[in-house]
C-alpha cells in the first residue's frame, strides 16, 4: 500500500484530523487493515474489506455498523469516552455514507482505534475467563437484535455439509503432490465426518435456537485493557445468525491451544483444560440463565466441532493451492492444519473431563 493512497483514502472520511503515518496490522487472514496515526496523534483503523471472500461487503458493513448502534444504545448509560472503548464506533465517509469505494473498486471502512492489548494465544487462566465474559457478554447484548436485520455476510459459514462439499470438490481437483502431503489429514476428515454433523443436525432439526453470533470469536478478537479485563469485541465483520456452539468453540478453539493456530512444532500444540474451565466460567457466568441444558451439554462438541471445522478448511484451501487465506509459504495451510489436527487429538484425550464440567452448569 503506497501511502500517498492512504492518505487519500483517509481523506474520505468524516473527521478533522490530518493523517501522518500508517502501519499495516497483518495479523487477520482476509482483509488488509492499517493504523492510522494523525498530526494530533490520533487513530483509526482503516480496513480494505476482501470483496473476493466477502460477495456484499456494503451489506457486511451495514451488518456492523446496525450492531456496533445497538451495543451502543445497550450501554448508553457509560461516558463517550468509555463507549467508544466498549464498542467498535465506525466513521461514516464525508458524503454521509459507511464505506469509501476507491478508483480500483476496492471497499474501505474506518473505526476509532481502541487503545488495547489482544493475544494470539493465552498463558493465563484469567485471561481465559475474561474471554468467556467479553464473548458471552456480547451474545447477551446482541440476543434481542432484530436478526432478519442481517445479512448472511458468507451463506453456509459453519454449514457442515458444505464444508465438506468444498473439501470435496477441493479433493478432485487437487495436485497428486498436494493429496500425498496431506494424505493423513485427509483420511482424519472421513474418520470424524459423522461425529462433525450432530450439531448441524441439531441446528437444523430446531433442536438448537439460532441466535445473533459473532462466528469469529479467536481470541485475538478480544481487546484486553492495560489491566487485562475483557473491553471490546472487535472485528464484526461476520456477525449473522448462527448456534451458540460457533462463538462457544471458536475462543476455545485459540484459547486452549497451548500454542499458535500456524505453530509447526506440533509438541508444543496442546489443549489446556484449566483455560477450558476458566473460559466456561466466565461465558456461563453471563450466558447460563438464557442457555438450555441441550445448549450447554454440547458446548463441549462445539468447541471439537469448531476445531474440526478450521482443520477441514485450512486442510481445503492447501488443496485448491492457497486461494483463501493469506499465507506466507507453501505448506502454511497444510501447517495450519495440522496444528488444528493435533489439537482435535489432544481435545479428544479430554473430553470427558470437558463434559462432566458443563455438566455442573446444567440447572444451575
Ligand atoms: C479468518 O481474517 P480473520 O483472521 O479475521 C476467517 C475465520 C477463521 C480465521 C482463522 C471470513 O478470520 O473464519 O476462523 O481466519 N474468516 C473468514 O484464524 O473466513
Ligand atoms: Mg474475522
Amino acid at each position: 500500500m503506497v501511502a500517498v493512497h492512504l492518505k487519500f483514502i483517509f481523506e474520505q472520511f468524516n473527521h478533522k484530523e490530518e493523517f501522518k503515518i500508517y502501519e499495516e496490522l497483518a495479523s487477520g487472514h482476509i482483509n488488509d487493515t492499517y493504523l492510522v496515526t494523525t498530526q494530533s496523534n490520533v487513530k483509526f483503523i482503516l480496513q480494505r474489506i476482501n470483496d473476493g471472500v466477502f460477495k456484499d461487503v456494503p451489506g457486511l458493513i451495514a451488518n456492523k455498523v446496525n450492531v456496533s448502534k445497538h451495543l451502543q444504545k445497550k450501554l448508553e448509560q457509560l461516558s463517550e469516552t468509555e463507549l467508544k472503548r466498549r464498542v467498535l464506533t465506525f466513521i461514516d465517509t464525508k458524503k454521509g455514507d459507511s464505506y469509501y469505494r476507491d478508483h480500483d473498486g476496492n471497499f474501505w471502512n474506518m473505526m476509532v482505534y481502541i487503545e488495547g492489548i489482544t493475544f494470539e494465544t493465552v498463558s493465563n487462566e484469567g485471561i481465559a475467563y475474561e474471554g468467556g465474559k467479553l464473548f458471552g457478554e456480547f451474545l447477551n447484548l446482541t440476543s434481542d437484535f432484530d436478526a432478519r436485520k442481517l445479512i448472511e455476510v458468507i451463506p453456509d459459514f459453519h454449514n457442515m455439509a458444505f464444508r465438506f462439499t468444498q473439501f470435496d470438490a477441493a479433493l478432485k481437483e487437487a495436485s497428486e503432490r498436494r493429496i500425498e502431503q496431506a494424505k493423513v489429514y485427509i483420511e482424519l476428515v472421513q474418520e470424524l465426518k459423522d461425529e462433525m454433523h450432530v450439531l448441524q443436525n441439531l441446528k437444523d432439526t430446531g433442536k438448537i435456537n439460532l441466535r445473533v453470533t459473532h462466528n469469529d470469536t479467536k481470541i485475538s478478537n478480544a481487546l484486553f485493557d492495560s489491566n487485562k479485563k475483557g473491553l471490546c469485541v472487535i472485528d464484526t465483520d461476520t456477525v449473522m445468525p448462527g448456534i451458540v456452539h460457533y462463538d462457544f468453540g471458536d475462543a476455545i478453539r485459540t484459547i486452549c491451544n497451548t500454542a499458535a493456530e500456524d505453530e509447526k512444532n506440533l509438541t508444543l500444540v496442546n489443549f489446556n483444560l484449566d483455560y477450558y474451565k476458566a473460559y466456561v466460567n466466565g461465558f456461563l457466568e453471563k450466558t447460563n440463565s438464557s442457555l438450555s441444558s441441550l445448549e450447554i451439554k454440547y458446548l463441549p462438541l462445539g468447541a471439537k466441532t469448531m476445531v474440526f471445522i478450521m482443520a477441514l478448511r485450512f486442510l481445503t484451501d492447501f488443496l485448491n493451492n492457497d486461494i483463501y487465506y493469506k499465507t506466507e509459504y507453501p505448506e502454511h495451510n497444510l501447517d495450519r492444519s495440522k496444528n488444528q489436527f493435533k489439537l482435535i487429538e489432544s481435545l479428544s484425550a479430554q473430553f470427558r473431563e470437558m463434559e462432566d464440567y458443563n455438566l455442573d452448569f446444567i440447572g444451575s
